[in-house]
């Protein structure tokens, strides 16, 4: 049986939830990571010497890193389907799966950690801040415009960690820009019933 070690309101273990719940598969999760005070253990350090949040156990195969767990789940179990077997469309979609780690994750965190302080900073570096994200989302509303999902007109795996940031983003304190493709994937995977159990309702 699979395992998800990982607390259901880290952004990047939903991905891995939601995943394996896209892909009809069974899996158990056990509660790790901040506010359960076990993720710093020799025992997980042992699995995740980070002593981060996901990590996937599959049958004694251990994996850390959320993107390289969905890329592992999606290959494994949905070949052809949710990952593709043409290497460019796969490259092609790798592509985004990366950017959503290294470029769009880390904006978006500046802006919500910025806006969640208790003393937040001045109206300039929030707005330096939201300008840059905005820059982000431009970028992912043109890919999907024509798109009902990030690589064509099907989920697949490279929309899977755009998931608990595309959440979030919608209930900051903000305006969100004319981002009119952007609102409408959003809304094609609220109505995807785990989207909404493992993400949405999770916030
Ligand atoms: N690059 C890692 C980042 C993992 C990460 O930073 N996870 C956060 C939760 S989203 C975490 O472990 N936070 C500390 C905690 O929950 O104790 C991944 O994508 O798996």
């Amino acid at each position: 049986m699979l395992k998800i070690l990982g607390r259901k309101t880290s952004g990047n273990t939903q991905k891995v939830i939601w995943c394996c719940e896209e892909l009809g598969l069974a899996y158990e999760r056990e509660d790790y990571g901040r506010g359960f005070g076990n993720n710093h253990t020799p025992a997980y350090l042992a699995l995740n010497p980070n002593g981060r949040v996901p990590t996937l156990v599959d049958d004694g195969f251990v994996l850390w890193e959320s993107n390289a767990i969905v890329r592992y789940l999606c290959a494994r179990h949905s070949m052809g389907t949710l990952c593709p077997h043409d290497l460019q469309r796969r490259a092609d979609m790798e592509r985004w799966m990366d950017w959503q780690q290294t470029t769009l994750r880390p904006h978006f965190h500046a802006l919500s950690d910025a806006l969640n302080r208790a003393n937040p900073p001045a109206d300039d570096v929030v707005n330096r801040l939201l300008t840059a994200m905005m820059g982000m989302w431009e970028i992912l509303d043109a890919q999907l415009a024509g798109r009902s999902f990030i690589a064509g007109q099907s989920l697949t795996m490279v929309d899977i960690p755009f998931c608990y940031i595309v959440n979030r983003w919608y209930r900051l304190p903000v305006e969100h820009g004319d981002f009119a493709n952007l609102r409408a994937w959003f809304e094609r995977l609220c109505e995807r019933p785990a989207f909404r159990r493992h993400v949405y309702d999770v916030g």
